[in-house]
C-alpha cells in the first residue's frame, strides 16, 4: 500500500504532505476533596469506593492524604461527569449530616 496515514491524494495527483489532525481531545478536570474536622474518615472511603469507584486500598490513601494535607484528588473526568460527581459527593454529605466539600479544577 503506497498511501500512508496522515497523507491525502489530491485530484491533480499530488499529495498534500500534512493533513490537519480533526482529532480533539476532551479536556479534563480534577475533582478535589477538601478535609474537615467533622466528616467521618470511613464516610470518606465510603463516598470514593461509591462515588470514584476507587478500591478500598486506593480509597484509605486518598483520604487520610485528604486528612493530612487538606486537599486530594478524588479523580478526574470531563467537565460534565466531574460536576455530577462533585455535586453528588456534596449532596450525599448533606444528607449524612456532613460538611465535606467538592471542588473542580483544571486537570
Ligand atoms: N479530617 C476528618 C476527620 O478527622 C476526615 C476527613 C478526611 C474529612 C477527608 C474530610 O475530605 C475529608 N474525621
Amino acid at each position: 500500500m503506497a498511501d500512508k496515514i496522515g497523507r491525502q491524494d489530491q485530484s491533480d495527483g499530488a499529495v498534500k504532505e500534512r493533513v490537519q489532525e480533526k482529532i480533539k481531545e476532551p479536556t479534563l478536570f480534577n475533582v478535589v476533596l477538601l478535609n474537615d474536622d467533622y466528616t467521618p474518615m470511613p464516610f470518606v472511603v465510603e463516598v470514593l469506593e461509591n462515588i470514584f469507584a476507587k478500591s478500598p486500598a486506593e480509597a484509605y490513601r486518598i483520604m487520610m492524604q485528604v486528612h493530612l494535607n487538606g486537599r486530594g484528588v478524588a479523580g478526574i473526568y470531563p467537565w460534565e461527569v466531574a460536576e455530577t460527581k462533585a455535586d453528588t459527593v456534596v449532596s450525599q454529605a448533606q444528607a449524612a449530616g456532613y460538611p465535606l466539600q467538592a471542588t473542580i479544577e483544571d486537570a
